[in-house]
């Protein structure tokens, strides 16, 4: 990845990009959100179609010339539907926030209700938290999972149900660690005559690989992000049963979006063909085994994990136990001087602030694809809890940087 183009006409630009690419190539990319996308992706993301216009959908679009674009959109469509069982996608959404936006404007009145899980407990800003649109428009109350076990608590979900009374119910996390009762949620979104949301965001890979269980055919929507565990192009997807196809395409054309990003779409159906391949179910699988060897490690070294481990692509650390006098901040500071690359995250039952948490938050999927394995997962655990040990110890700091970059070199990205 040279750029040799930009850096033709924009010097600045081009030490940006060169550096970003060293920076991924060089530190261990543990944000639960993000993974290293394919150069075919990444090539597709870079094309010519970031020049057209295409209102519409394939075969009904508001410009002329759009061939090739709904070429591009129909394989993204027929791909998504082939790997998740969908009756209906709309690949249009340029973001899973705006996935859920469509929905929520196709189906809900501004001053519903919906109930979403509460951001602290590992639910997501679009799903209903008073500084987003969601909050701003819709009545929200939000349901937490046990504080004691960590696991959602599905009864006290239904009675809060039972007594708010929602239009809507939110299921799908940014930070649960555990897979998710589907049905369950569905039970109780039937019993209060709701619609059941569920954003998959992160978990998209995993339910394409049917290692987290779908909630396609059970939820009335789906919605996700296509860049995370999917390891697509940059953007949001919808799925949904037949019925409702029209109100969701409506809703993301012309109700909140122009123009779809065409260029994203073609890094979507790319990726979406990747993930179809054989090899993608190994992959995820592997996705998995390594949060729980990462989490496993962390345990063993006194860490208390959210939920006591994870089912799926993310270890959730609750550092108030083991490092009371240690921030989600602070920890990911000190870890990325080393060169890991995590977030601070709140935690249920949050004591510090959102701005500077208790809890760190770590992925796999990214280290997956660079072709981590387990025994590789708990060297980076080790080498985790020793900075969280020693956080202001510089000769620590260096040992275990060096060991980092011996780690990168041993997983080359992009070569
Ligand atoms: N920002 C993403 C995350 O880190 O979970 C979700 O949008």
């Amino acid at each position: 990845m040279e750029f040799s183009h930009v850096r033709a006409v924009d010097e600045a630009v081009a030490d940006a990009l060169v550096g970003e690419t060293d920076r991924q190539r060089n530190t261990l990319s543990m944000i639960a959100s993000e993974n290293h996308a394919s150069r075919a992706v990444i090539e597709a993301q870079g094309s010519t179609l970031t020049n057209k216009y295409a209102e519409g959908y394939p075969g009904e679009r508001y410009y002329a010339g759009c061939a090739y674009a709904d070429a591009v959109e129909e394989l993204a469509i027929e791909r998504a539907r082939e790997l998740w069982g969908a009756e209906h996608v709309n690949v249009q959404p340029h973001s899973g926030s705006q996935a859920n936006m469509a929905v929520y404007l196709a189906m809900l009145d501004p001053g519903d209700r919906i109930l979403s899980l509460e951001l602290e407990h590992g639910g997501h800003l679009s799903h209903g938290h008073p500084a987003n649109f969601a909050g701003q428009l819709y009545e929200v109350e939000q349901y937490r999972v046990d504080p004691e076990t960590g696991y959602l608590d599905y009864e006290n979900l239904a009675d809060i149900a039972d007594e708010f009374d929602p239009d809507a119910i939110v299921s799908g996390f940014s930070a649960y660690p555990r897979q998710v009762d589907w049905e369950r949620i569905d039970a109780v979104a039937d019993a209060v005559d709701a619609y059941h949301i569920a954003d998959i965001a992160h978990i998209t890979g995993l339910v394409a690989a049917g290692v987290h269980p779908s909630p396609v055919g059970i939820a009335d929507f789906v919605t996700g992000s296509t860049h995370k565990t999917i390891r697509a192009g940059r953007g949001g997807i919808i799925m949904c049963d037949a019925e409702h196809a029209d109100a969701i395409d409506n809703a993301v054309f012309p109700g909140v979006q122009g123009g779809p990003l065409m260029h994203n779409i073609a890094g979507k159906a790319v990726g979406f063909g990747e993930a179809l391949e054989p090899v993608f179910t190994e992959y995820a699988e592997r996705v998995v085994a390594n949060a729980r060897a990462l989490g496993g490690t962390l345990a063993d070294h006194g860490l208390s994990l959210v939920s006591g481990g994870t089912d799926t692509h993310l270890v959730l650390v609750d550092l108030r136990d083991s490092h009371p006098d240690l921030s989600g901040g602070d920890a990911e500071a000190a870890l990325e001087q080393t060169g890991i690359v995590l977030n601070a995250n709140t935690v249920p039952g949050e004591t510090r602030s959102p701005f500077d948490p208790s809890g760190i938050r770590a992925g796999t999927a990214a280290l997956t694809t660079r072709g981590f394995d387990e025994d590789a997962m708990r060297e980076v655990g080790d080498l985790i809890v020793r900075i969280l040990d020693a956080p202001d110890d510089d000769a620590i700091i260096e040992a275990v940087a060096d060991r980092v970059d011996e780690l990168c070199a041993a997983h080359p990205l992009y070569d």
